[in-house]
């Protein structure tokens, strides 16, 4: 998994690659996300519960993951019921660099982060078989990530994720609860207004 090329940390299983992208792949990937937006705007959706959540959301893909008053679900469809648009060739080729397996992702997530937005401890478990990892790329603002164990409330440690950084949940990691407790709103200039994108890819069906 992952390379030579950028610094790797190990939390309770889950590795954390430190500047696996560079500034030019970050930018490139901003592009190819505002174009993804175009055909998959992002939504604030509401959680089964019927709470707003506080990141907004796209996706890309064969499978889409949304949620409302009937559950979470994957969903090869939008709300609108328009297809996913088709993930990004960029955002593909991390995927071939840090999963470790030969398979091709079925569902790539973007969630936006604005001032105030964070996402709560919870397991990635929605998927149809979760011995695929989950690969998850952060860009633009920091964002303090935290890994527990596969309980739900056991010990936690903290690390603030940056701008082209690639955290792997794979083997003993990838059922980790995890979750972000806060972003460091304009602390990159990526996102000209800010904010912190996080795209995570998947075999979800
Ligand atoms: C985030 N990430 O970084 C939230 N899930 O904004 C996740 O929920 C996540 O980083 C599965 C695998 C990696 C992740
Ligand atoms: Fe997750």
């Amino acid at each position: 998994m992952g390379d030579l090329f950028s610094d790797k940390l190990e939390l309770n299983g889950v590795a954390v690659c430190a500047g696996a992208l560079d500034r030019p792949a970050q930018e490139q990937m901003v592009k190819d996300l505002r174009l993804l937006a175009g055909n998959a705007p992002f939504r604030q959706y509401q959680t089964p519960g019927g709470r707003k959540m506080s990141v907004r959301m796209s996706a890309a893909g064969a499978l889409g993951w949304v949620t409302d008053r009937s559950g979470y679900r994957y969903d090869p469809h939008q709300p609108d019921g328009r297809d996913w648009p088709e993930i990004p060739e960029g955002v593909l080729a991390v995927w071939r660099r840090f999963s470790g397996v030969n398979r091709i992702p079925d569902s790539c997530l973007v969630n936006f982060y604005g001032k105030g937005a964070k996402m709560g401890m919870h397991q990635d478990r929605d998927e149809a078989d979760t011995k695929w990892p989950v690969v998850s790329i952060s860009l633009g603002d920091d964002a303090l990530f935290r890994v527990g164990s596969a309980e739900p409330r056991g010990p936690t440690k903290s690390v603030w994720l940056k701008s082209g950084d690639v955290a792997v949940l794979s083997g003993e990691g990838r059922m980790v609860y995890h979750g972000i407790d806060r972003i460091r709103f304009g602390s990159s200039d990526l996102l000209p207004d800010g904010g912190r994108l996080n795209v995570t890819l998947r075999v979800a069906g």
